[in-house]
């Protein structure tokens, strides 16, 4: 029986229509639709400024960005990253012909397990691209120290890490480049879209060569890009999205906070860490469902169906799991025990500005009950 309307896993987070009007009238009076106008630049720097970053070049979507992160930094040969991702990360090595190494992750981050790293490391490897998971911060000194002892780049997947702090400032610093998913789903959205978080303009002015086709300029191509531009409806939507995200932000770490105090007793399921000294984004609330629940996760996750909510299993199945993959020797179950283990256990429940009171202790009392 349903109680009232379907409940997702998310819901984007959507401004008042009539905030929108002003941008798309200044949009149709400058007829700049796209290739670097006015708002994809005004993006660009409000989000270097409220981030944290030096340079940001803005992305049609969070792969594309990945594919290009790949390509400016000339990654060949193996690239070693986590099973335990959005199947985009590894699908960015296929598209750019790089072999996958997938090594196992950290039972209480989900993140890359730095301790995993060195023994996947072989001749061919030439970076690692871990996930910053659910938003929680890798360990990045960890894989610095290893990048910097094998002479290998790094490159965040940071598509959940939007606005996140770790110890030292933007999680998004961290590696050689980060990469940004602003989709509808995530955080802070653009509809679609994404970015590439770079050091230095050199770099920057690669990656917005590579997102134009490679051009330099009127009739110079210097390499085989892509066409991975954002927008300006999208830029403008950024550019009204940021008016809002304090207030998102603020919501998402309430919701968070509640679903730890609604949960907390109860026998069978685990919360993650919570952020401790980092400054979050609360982008997922996963739990894990653990032998002694009375349901198995499946089975809790049927239960929700059963009553209109519509949570999510991020991630299952494995990256490992999927045919493109599967063949590889470090895709092999047993070289991923934690990963697998988790992908068993874990879902991700509904968690965004406009769930209500309400609705979120009716979940966690499905839960509890
Ligand atoms: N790396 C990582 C670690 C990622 O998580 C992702 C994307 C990427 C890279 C690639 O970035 P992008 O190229 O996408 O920028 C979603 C998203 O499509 C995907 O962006 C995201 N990660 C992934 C974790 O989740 P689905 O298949 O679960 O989305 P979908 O359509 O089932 O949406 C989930 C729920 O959200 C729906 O049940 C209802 C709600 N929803 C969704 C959309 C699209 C809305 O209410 N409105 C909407 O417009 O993949």
């Amino acid at each position: 029986m349903r109680e009232t309307e379907p409940i997702y896993v998310t819901q984007p987070s959507l401004p008042p229509l009539e905030e929108f009007t002003p941008y798309l009238e200044k949009i149709w009076a400058n007829k700049i639709l796209t290739n670097g106008g006015p708002f994809h630049q005004q993006l660009e720097q409000a989000l270097c400024d409220y981030l944290g970053v030096k340079h940001l070049a803005l992305f049609t979507n969070g792969t594309i960005a990945l594919v290009t992160a790949l390509q400016a930094l000339r990654i060949t040969g193996e690239v070693i990253t986590t099973p335990y991702s959005f199947v985009a990360t590894a699908h960015s090595l296929l598209w750019n012909g790089i072999k996958p190494v997938f090594v196992d992750v950290d039972p209480n981050t989900l993140n890359m397990n730095p301790a995993k790293i060195e023994a996947a490391i072989t001749a061919q490897t030439t970076a690692i691209m871990p996930v910053h998971c659910y938003g929680h911060p890798c360990d990045v000194d960890a894989i610095q120290k290893i990048a910097d002892n094998y002479n290998l780049k790094v490159i965040y997947d940071a598509a959940h890490a939007f606005g996140v702090q770790c110890h030292c400032g933007s999680v998004l610093n961290h590696g050689d480049l980060s990469v940004l998913s602003f989709h509808a789903t995530k955080v802070f959205n653009t509809f679609e879209g994404g970015a590439i978080v770079c050091p230095d303009a050199k770099t920057k002015l690669r990656i917005d060569q590579l997102k134009n086709f490679g051009f330099v300029d009127e009739t110079t191509v210097v390499a085989p890009g892509i066409n991975g531009k954002m927008s300006e409806i999208n830029a403008a939507f950024g550019m009204l999205q940021l008016n809002h995200i304090d207030a998102v932000l603020a919501r998402r770490k309430e919701i968070d906070a509640t679903y730890r105090e609604l949960l907390k007793g109860v026998k069978g399921v685990r919360c993650l860490q919570d952020a401790g000294e980092a400054i979050a984004n609360y982008s997922y609330f996963p739990i894990l469902v653990e032998a002694d629940y009375p349901l198995s996760r499946d089975g809790l996750y049927q239960k929700f169906k059963d009553h209109g909510i519509f949570a999510r299993r991020y991630f299952y199945p494995l990256i490992t799991d999927f045919p493109m993959y599967r063949g590889l020797p470090s895709a092999q179950r047993d070289n991923l025990p934690v990963a697998t283990a988790a992908s068993k256990k874990v879902m991700c429940l509904p968690i965004y500005p406009s769930l209500n009171n309400e609705d979120q202790r009716r979940i966690a009392a499905l839960i509890a009950k």
